[in-house]
């Protein structure tokens, strides 16, 4: 299925807004808290996606950017292994506009085969439907020592290609040479870099999505390093520059 309405010159930048469910309230401010303020940074921002879970998309999605429903989710209270169940079906994600339906695989943990006989599942019912399958690949639990380290990423790429994901969201490995391996690996699948925590910078940041891009990613789902930036906009000014338009860190930081 076409990742297209997410792309501009094949490339895009997912706004992801699911961290309330995730992480809880820690990660949210008293600006972004609203999910009305992130239904407006992703129109006004340019964003090729925004990622919400059911509860906010009832509430708050106006569909004036495509919109990633995430069908699985947890708290980050449970400890253990790590395990993401579906919690919205994909009829209901069609019903409320998504073009594309959103899942986290936790590949490596004891629980992963709950996790990918469900995608399985969800990404034929998707299809069906018209819809595109992202599967956010994160290898987590006992058995996962570094979930940065170059094999485990270029794992967790190719992971989403086998199990049928037309995109799939993983980390950055740290440097262009090792990341390039995880984006062959992933074949056809569009990679996306996950933003991850708040970088010290916005030029530590823009210079690893630099990187994900030269290493042949589509773009990022970025959320925390957008949204809890003291100035979103710009942000996401410089991340358009940068991604779509396909500019230098420093033209991007100018933006
Ligand atoms: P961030 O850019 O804020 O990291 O968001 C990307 C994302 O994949 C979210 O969709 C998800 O909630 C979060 O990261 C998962 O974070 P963690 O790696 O801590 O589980």
């Amino acid at each position: 299925m076409s990742m297209e309405i997410f792309l501009h010159n094949n490339r895009g930048v997912l706004l992801a807004y699911d961290q309330g469910l995730e992480h809880g309230p820690t990660d949210l401010d008293e600006h972004n808290f609203d999910p009305a303020f992130i239904m407006e940074l992703a129109a006004a921002g340019r964003f090729n996606g925004v990622v919400f879970q059911k509860g906010l998309a009832e509430k708050y999605y106006d569909r004036r950017v495509p919109l990633i429903l995430k069908v699985n989710g947890k708290t980050s209270l449970v400890k253990g292994e790590p395990v993401a169940r579906q919690i919205c079906s994909v009829k209901r994600a069609s019903e409320l506009g998504a073009k594309a339906i959103g899942y986290t695989i936790y590949a490596g943990s004891a629980h992963e085969s709950i996790m990918l006989e469900e995608f399985g599942r969800i990404q034929e019912e998707a299809h069906n439907l018209g819809m595109a399958a992202i599967a956010w690949v994160y290898p987590r639990g006992e058995a996962i020592k570094n979930d940065t380290a170059p094999e485990i990423v270029a794992y967790a790429a190719r992971t989403g290609l086998e199990v049928g994901a037309d995109a799939v969201k993983i980390k950055y490995t740290g440097d262009v040479e090792s990341f390039k391996w995880a984006v062959r690996c992933a074949g056809k699948a569009k990679v996306f870099m996950s933003g991850g925590p708040k970088a010290p910078t916005e030029a530590d940041f823009l210079k690893q999505v630099r990187g994900a891009l030269d290493a042949g990613a589509a773009g990022l789902a970025v959320g925390r390093n957008v949204w809890q930036s003291p100035d979103p906009l710009k942000m996401a000014r410089a991340l358009h520059r940068l991604v779509i338009e396909n500019c230098s860190v420093e033209e991007a930081l100018r933006s």
